[in-house]
């Protein structure tokens, strides 16, 4: 059994509040509720954690090292500015998974670079509340390859 730790970036507390067009009507806790439920059915445990401060994301990853086999993060707006988070990712050395609930990709132009994408497994995102288990079961699989 392995604890994979979930963590989500600034504004992600109103999730299901505001702008339900882009984000959905879920609520943040609904979202790391199917998270949880994936780790568990595999057998794993999720610690999960929201911040609005960038610190309090990098300190979590630093505390992740040698105890935890993945992190799933979704950074919010920091995926396109923080390169301390991408630092921190790149001394972690478990798996790694960029997870949002939108497609960056598909939206305004300073939304398309992620700064954390060349630290991370893979990206899921796109997907809406669904994106959480599958990044999960993204993150499961991966733990098992060497
Ligand atoms: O699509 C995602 O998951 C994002 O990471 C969400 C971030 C955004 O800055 C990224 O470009 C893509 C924003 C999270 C803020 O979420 C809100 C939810 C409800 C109301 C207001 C903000």
């Amino acid at each position: 059994m392995a604890t994979i730790l979930l963590l989500s970036g600034p504004n992600l507390n109103l999730l299901g509040a505001r702008q339900p067009e882009i984000y959905g009507t879920d609520t943040l806790e609904d979202l790391v509720g199917d998270a949880r439920a994936a780790a568990e059915a595999a057998g794993h445990s999720l610690e999960h954690l929201q911040s609005n401060r960038e610190g309090d994301l990098i300190d979590a990853i630093q505390g992740a090292r040698g105890r935890c086999a993945a992190i799933i993060i979704n950074p919010g707006a920091f995926t396109h500015s923080s390169y301390a988070i991408a630092d921190a990712l790149a001394a972690f050395d478990g798996v790694k998974v960029e997870l949002h609930i939108s497609n960056p990709s598909a939206r305004e132009e300073w939304r398309r670079t992620s700064v954390v994408a060349p630290y991370v497994t893979g990206t899921v995102a796109g997907f809406g509340r669904a994106g959480y288990p599958l990044a999960v079961t993204a993150a499961v699989d991966a733990m098992a390859r060497p």
